[in-house]
């Protein structure tokens, strides 16, 4: 049970406050938990007096020892030596790591825990067993953290621990549950090194059904998460050869895009005529027309009870942040649990992410909930949402402009951060996988100065992701030059005089682009440095 042969899979740190256990006995909620099979168990309890601590803990203890799991108590040396249990959990504020080391012994087990870099490579120095990562997320059990470090934190933690050749294991905690477990470890995962898994409060003790909770919960840790499986890494060379198939495969399968956005929504940043994502009423229609030109079958569908039936058409979900009051919230997370469950795409828009406290809100919402495959916005946008679960935000401020090599560096730096595609569209619009960047230099300013064009380009770009959702950097970028050289074929016709004879033009090129002019017209795209 001890040292390296603990299996910190499903850890388990208890409360005994009213607000997470109610009244149910703390015992035996850990023994529901223990059939559910959580593999560690942790007693925290920082009101109780030394007497009651060292009773409950002795309690425990019997119970823990039936299912082989060990039994660590918060803080209180004392009481693991007291109880004679398998060891302790310190934070930084508590005994040092090298006192609890010498009262407790070599195999007793001794976790730390660490929300900087410093501070876990000096618990891996010092002897730790495993180390305690956090806080991943803001969560009303334990209020006083120190840092809410997201995905990104534990990683740079991961990544620092991978480079000085530890082998100490790890655990996250904060904000964990079935909903964000899956994502949590994959996101946070360095080359190399991976948490061997979650340490959480609430999910467990304040579930009425602890033990079902936490079978749920091992399930989830024990199998890769849908989207796992679609990361690949073809070369770049590959990629400009498979796009021309990509606009034929999508003109020939009809995929479904199921969309979810409504509302009108100008970006007070941009000038005031440039609609950034529209697909009410009159729009809807044209939205409708790209996408059946390109050969995608579009679903416009708000309501997020809806989206577990269609999911299940084998299509993909996109979410163009048009709609941001809780309602309009509920329906996108409900989606987008959905489409995350079945491991289909999700194309996520973050309409005019930063012009508003309310967006920056569901932006924050949306992000923390579930497993975006790509993310498209303009410059504004994807700025914000790099800003977002970042302790502070980038030192750029929000009138420069940035370059094209500052540009290519945010897109890859938010992929890799979220290991996803991240598009951020402009003159040139720029396409990262957080390792592969490209730039693409294709396009018409008419795209621009018709409304809708923003929203329609999820569309395609979620049409060609769903094809080929196993080389996800291809389908978009295929989505995007399928797109932007039928623009400039569309714009360079005799018959085209402006941005009202350009729509119909537009809508005639999408629909008869085929292979040869794609092939033809790819050097446009190129690496970005
Ligand atoms: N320690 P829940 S966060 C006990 O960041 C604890 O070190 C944390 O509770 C840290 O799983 C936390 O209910 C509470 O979010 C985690
Ligand atoms: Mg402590």
């Amino acid at each position: 049970m001890a040292g390296p042969n603990v299996d910190y899979s499903l850890y388990l740190v208890t409360d005994s406050t009213p607000a997470i256990l109610g009244n149910k006995s703390l015992c035996h909620v850990v023994e529901e938990a223990l059939k559910g099979g959580v593999t560690v168990v942790q007693y925290r309890d920082k009101t109780s007096d030394t007497g009651e601590l060292i009773s409950t803990a002795t309690q425990l203890h019997e119970i823990t020892r039936q299912y082989k799991v060990p039994l660590l108590i918060n803080d209180r040396v004392d009481v693991a030596l007291a109880v004679g249990c398998e060891g302790v959990h310190i934070g930084q504020d508590d005994m040092s790591l090298p006192t609890a080391r010498r009262l407790l012994g070599p195999s007793a087990i001794i976790g730390v825990t660490v929300s900087t870099v410093d501070e876990a490579l000096r618990a891996c120095e010092g002897g730790a067993d495993y180390l305690g990562i956090g806080t991943v997320y803001a969560t009303p059990t334990k209020t006083n953290t120190k840092d809410i470090i997201g995905t990104a934190g534990v990683r740079k933690i991961l990544e620092a621990i991978e480079k000085a050749g530890y082998q100490t294991s790890t655990v996250c905690i904060g904000g964990i549950n079935a909903s964000n477990l899956q994502r949590v470890m994959f996101q946070s995962s360095a080359t190399r090194k991976a948490l061997d898994g979650v340490a959480l409060v609430s999910a467990i003790i304040a579930d009425p059904d602890p033990q079902g909770a936490a079978s749920s919960l091992l399930q989830l840790i024990k199998r890769p998460p849908a989207f796992k499986s679609f990361i690949s890494e073809s070369d770049s060379a590959a990629v400009l050869n498979i796009v021309p198939s990509v606009i034929q495969q999508v003109h020939a399968n009809k995929p479904i895009s199921h969309n979810m956005t409504n509302l009108v929504w100008r970006d007070p940043q941009l000038p005031t005529l440039h609609v950034v994502a529209d697909a009410g009423q009159v729009v809807q229609n044209f939205a409708a027309n790209v996408a059946l030109a390109i050969g995608a079958s579009p679903i416009m569908a708000n309501y997020g009870e809806e989206a577990s039936d269609l999911c299940n058409l084998g299509g993909s979900l996109v979410i163009n942040m048009g709609t941001v009051d809780p309602k309009g919230l509920e329906n996108y997370l409900k989606a987008l649990k959905a489409y995350n469950r079945a491991g289909r795409p999700v194309v996520f828009d973050p309409v005019g992410a930063g012009a508003t406290q309310v967006r920056r809100e569901a932006l924050k919402t949306i992000m923390a909930n579930g497993y975006l495959d790509v993310i498209k916005g303009n410059e504004a946008e994807i700025r914000t949402v790099l800003g977002t679960n970042l302790p502070q935000q980038r030192g750029v401020d929000s009138t420069s402009t940035l370059d094209d090599s500052q540009k290519a560096e945010m897109v890859r730096e938010l992929a890799d951060r979220e290991k996803n595609v991240v598009v951020m569209t402009g003159k040139t619009d720029f396409v990262s996988d957080g390792t592969r960047t490209f730039a693409i230099d294709n396009g018409h300013e008419y795209l621009g100065s018709v409304t809708g064009t923003g929203c329609t380009l999820a569309t395609a770009i979620s049409a060609a992701v769903t094809l080929r959702h196993e080389d996800r950097l291809t389908a978009v970028i295929a989505a995007i030059l399928h797109f932007e050289i039928a623009a400039e074929l569309a714009a360079s016709r005799s018959d085209v005089r402006g941005p009202g004879t350009f729509v119909p033009a537009f809508l005639d090129e999408l629909s008869s682009i085929r292979q040869s002019t794609v092939q033809s017209d790819l050097s446009w795209l190129r690496m970005a440095k």
